[in-house]
Parts: structure tokens; sequence; C-alpha cells
């Protein structure tokens, strides 16, 4: 009696640990190929769920037509370069409001030709409006997530 039971108290937990084994084989094969699958169940941030190094968010374009900012407002990720291209005959600048210094967290153009572009990356959070040096009333906002 004594003998059946310790024969049964090394086979049990025997097969316990061959059960875990399958099982825990079986949960690697299943999880491993939907692991990239998930990212699509978080589409609605997909900036975030980029597993991509350096943060850079590509070009957003802002063209500038008729003295005006098109589109005036415009929301980016952080890394996001915005890419002004002037179609006036007129120069213009882009230039944020908070001064113009550099650090990703403000940007000044400078002159834009006719028919040129030029670039700004922003790095940092936040509301940026601006405005063109050359025209006051010019106005445009970048808000950066
Ligand atoms: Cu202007």
């Amino acid at each position: 009696m004594a003998k059946l039971l310790s024969d049964r108290a090394k086979i049990i937990p025997l097969l316990g640990v061959v059960l875990v084994i399958a099982v825990g084989a079986a949960l690697v094969i299943v999880l491993t190929p939907g692991s990239p699958g998930a990212t699509s169940s978080t589409s609605s941030a997909p900036t975030a769920v980029s597993p991509q190094a350096g943060g850079k968010g590509g070009t957003v374009k802002v063209a500038i037509k008729n003295y005006t900012y098109q589109p005036a407002t415009l929301r980016v990720a952080a890394g996001t370069t915005i890419a002004w291209t002037n179609e006036d005959s007129t120069d213009h600048t882009s230039t944020a409001d908070n001064g113009g210094f550099s650090g990703g967290a403000s940007f000044d153009t400078g002159t834009i030709n006719q028919g040129q572009t030029k670039t700004a990356t922003l790095s940092k959070p936040g509301s940026y409006p601006y405005h063109c040096s050359f025209h006051a009333f010019m106005h445009g906002t970048i808000i950066v997530k």
C-alpha cells in the first residue's frame, strides 16, 4: 500500500511536468506569430506603437498659398518634420511666435522664396502658433503630441 502510493507519487508529478512543458510549447507557438498582429488592434495611435528607433515621424507638408498656411492648424507626432512650400509669388516665412530659437521646441524657416520649401522638426509636445515675419496677418498653429 505504501509502495503503491510512492509509485503514484513519482508518476503523477512527472506527468504534470510533461503537461506543463507541452502547454508551454503550445503557448509559445500560438503567441509568437500573434505578437506582430497585435499592433493592428491599437491602430488609433500608430506613432505610439511604432517600435522604430529615433522617434522620427516623417514629413508633413504645409502649403503657403494666397497668404494663408494650408492647413492653418496641423496636428503631428513629436519628431515630425514640417515642410512649408511657398506657392505664392511673394516671399514668406514660418516663424514661431515663441521666438524662433532651435531645440525642437520652436522654429523659424527664415525667408521662403517663391516655389521654395523649408523645413523644421518639432520634437517637444506643445502648441506652436506661428506667423509670417513679412505679413503679420498670416497665422498658423502646429500642435505636437
Ligand atoms: Cu508672408
